[in-house]
């Protein structure tokens, strides 16, 4: 079991084992292995891609088992570059680790790694002189905590295109879009850690841990994203394809996707990076506004609305923003209601919908995931008449769906338990969900096309209580009207 630590945190002789065994994979030749295999690898195939992580995270594994056989500690475990404790200033910079900032020439004259004492390779493996460092004139700031949690917010995993331009968090973790995390780790020590050789330089592999710790803290935070792509993306790229440059068995992203199944656990260490699922605000249902801003790209600002009673309810945004809205509950901040893109005014998105009582999650994004934006956003109930009463084998009740994703509930009562037909009639693509007995949200079917034409239908053995119909159109952003009936 490796134990990975904040560099800061380490005891000064778990320093000395740990240079210790650099100073011994490098005598041995095996650490200049692991720059050229670095090096040499095809750049797009292991970074801006989503193959980045997992190739990273096998190759610095790799690394740690040299160093744990070089120093006869199974335990030993690869220290991480807590970037926000990182500085120049950082206990990680001293003598007894990774020495410090290189000269006015960028040489590193101090700690074990200094010039004379550790020679750098160029991708042919030939020396190529002194390890350099020329902190912050590449990059001025190291990444923040709220950085770094911001960035831990971020779903999916990845996106088509699967490049340097795509949303979601690693294309943000590596950094070509967002906060910038690792590539500008890379950046603000400079020096030998610019290349692609930049393994020459042992920060490479504290950084790199750090970069891996952050993917860790991910996926404990959002266990229900995978790694993506699955398929249809480039060679080498997909979840089951062979990572290029990578030694077999265990060489594709899903061998290496459970740190712990590897033997790795982190430590945490000082500010903790927690968890990113902000608590929502609550959003009134009344006249007011609420203002907020997307201030990280693929930023999705989440809020929570309580309807207090069954109600047709509108809510909206306003502002020079392509906002997205997706509704989920009631009381399950999983299970979607609906998704609107441009129904308001201009860009902005609108949903017009009954709701039955209960709590829902409203989360709003840009429609443009790099893009950023502020908008303000309002809720309010714009009819609180009472649920239209279906009378089993009635005349049929006329309604419409007048508003893109608007849906109607019914409710009827059973008295004599058997079976009843739910169905609608007209021209109409309709669906409907049935919820009973006695629960607005009890699901127990749906139904698209069971009826005459597009129509639905839905026949169930009802025994004695209330049952509630929701009837939308099959397209979200459709209208049309219909006619409901219900039969024993
Ligand atoms: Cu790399």
């Amino acid at each position: 079991m490796a134990i990975r630590k904040d560099a800061n945190t380490l005891t000064s002789s778990e320093r000395a084992e740990f240079v210790a065994a650099v100073l011994e994979i490098k005598r041995l030749g095996i650490y200049d292995q692991f720059v050229l295999r670095h090096a040499r690898a095809n750049m797009t195939a292991i970074h801006r891609c989503p193959a980045f992580l997992p190739w990273h995270r096998r190759f610095i594994y790799d690394f740690e088992i040299e160093l744990q056989r070089a120093s006869g500690n199974p335990n030993l475990g690869l220290p991480y570059w807590n970037w926000p404790d990182g500085g120049e200033t950082a206990s990680l910079w001293d003598d007894d680790l990774l020495g410090g900032n290189g000269d006015t020439n960028g040489v590193v004259r101090t700690g074990p790694f200094r010039s004379g004492r550790w020679t750098i390779v160029n991708r042919n493996g030939q020396a190529n002189g002194a390890l350099r460092r020329e902190m912050r004139q590449n990059a001025s700031s190291l990444p923040t905590i709220s950085e770094i949690t911001g960035v831990v917010a971020q779903t999916p995993y990845d996106t088509a295109p699967w490049d340097a331009s795509a949303s979601g968090f690693r294309n943000q973790l590596e950094g070509f879009i967002g906060a910038n995390l690792h590539n500008r780790g890379h950046m603000w020590v400079g020096g030998s850690m610019l290349p692609m050789t930049s393994p020459n330089d042992p920060v490479f592999f504290m950084h790199h841990c750090m970069v891996d710790k952050i993917w860790h803290d991910w996926q404990v935070a959002h266990p229900s994203q995978g790694y993506q792509p699955t398929g249809n993306a480039p060679f080498g790229q997909n979840l089951t394809d062979p990572m290029d440059s990578t030694p077999t068995p265990n060489n594709r992203p899903i061998d290496v996707l459970d740190s712990s199944s590897l033997g790795i656990e982190y430590q945490q260490s000082g500010e903790i990076i927690v968890p990113p699922i902000a608590t929502p605000q609550l959003l009134p249902l009344d006249e007011s506004f609420i203002n907020a801003s997307i201030n990280i790209p693929g930023e999705v600002i989440r809020f929570q609305i309580d309807a207090p009673e069954f109600a047709s309810y509108r809510l909206e945004t306003s502002g020079n923003s392509d906002t997205v809205m997706s509704l989920f509950g009631p009381n399950d901040a999983r299970a979607l209601v609906t998704v609107n893109d441009d129904g308001g005014e201009n860009l902005n998105s609108r949903i017009v919908q009954s709701l039955s009582a209960g709590s829902y999650i409203l989360e709003i994004r840009l429609y443009n995931p790099n893009s950023l934006g502020s908008f303000s956003i309002s809720g309010q109930p714009i009819g609180t008449s009472a649920i239209p009463t279906l009378a089993v084998n009635g005349v049929q009740t006329n309604a419409a769906i007048s508003f893109s994703n608007e849906s109607d509930l019914y409710r009827f009562t059973v008295t004599n338990p058997g079976a009843h037909n739910i169905e609608t009639e007209g021209q109409t693509d309709t669906f409907i969900s049935l919820y009973g007995p006695n629960s607005q949200t009890a699901l127990l079917d749906n139904d698209d096309d069971s009826g005459s034409g597009l129509n639905s239908r839905l026949r169930w053995n009802l025994p004695n209580g209330e049952y509630f119909v929701r009837v939308r159109h099959y397209s979200p952003v459709s209208t049309g009207s219909y006619s409901i009936r219900v039969n024993r």
